[in-house]
């Protein structure tokens, strides 16, 4: 006749410890994913931010004095065209939304300018909740001498994105050319 054995006391033991491993395992593998996929999701807004600034950016005339479809006259470049502006910035009473070259938004800053991140239409991207606690800043500079060319020949456009809970910003540059 077969003979019946429990769990000894001592077996219980170490398999509730060796399970308690296995799930806590388990839960850190589940934490690194929830992680690995909050760093995506704030790392593609910054993306769709920058994409966003560099394309009104680009959408503009090169320069305050240039027209939309023919470059300014930059520096040792004789040519029958309007001298390239040296004034980076809003040119006088200028607002974004009458933003007429690509160097107007040099010095926009949402984090500590007192700027507000708005679409090209007014709207307050905040309290779409969905970049809600995001900061921008931007810089536009010449920089023609990158390339060897007249230093006015060139912008460098700089966008920092600031994601929320995140140390460092997210940089992002791209050059604009004298066209
Ligand atoms: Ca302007």
């Amino acid at each position: 006749m077969p003979t019946e054995r429990g769990f000894t006391l001592v077996e219980l033991v170490l398999a509730i410890a060796i399970v308690s491993i296995a799930l806590l395992f388990v839960v850190m593998g589940v934490k690194r994913g929830g992680e690995q996929g909050n760093s995506a999701l704030w790392q593609a807004k910054a993306v769709e931010l920058a994409n966003a600034l560099m394309d009104e950016i680009h959408s503009k005339r090169y320069d305050e004095n240039s027209a939309l479809d023919s470059p300014c006259k930059a520096f040792a470049v004789s040519a029958s065209l309007p001298d390239c502006s040296v004034t980076l910035g809003r040119d006088g009473a200028e607002t974004r939304a009458v933003y007429n070259d690509s160097d107007d938004i040099h010095g926009f800053n949402t984090v500590d300018g007192g700027d507000t991140l708005e679409d090209l239409l007014g709207n307050d991207l905040e309290s779409l909740r969905r970049y809600a606690g995001y900061g921008v800043s931007v810089a536009v500079g010449y920089a023609g001498g990158d390339f060897g060319r007249p230093t006015e020949d060139l912008k460098r456009i700089t966008i920092d994105i600031f994601p929320p809970g995140q140390d460092n910003a997210v940089r992002f540059s791209a050059y604009r050319g004298n066209y």
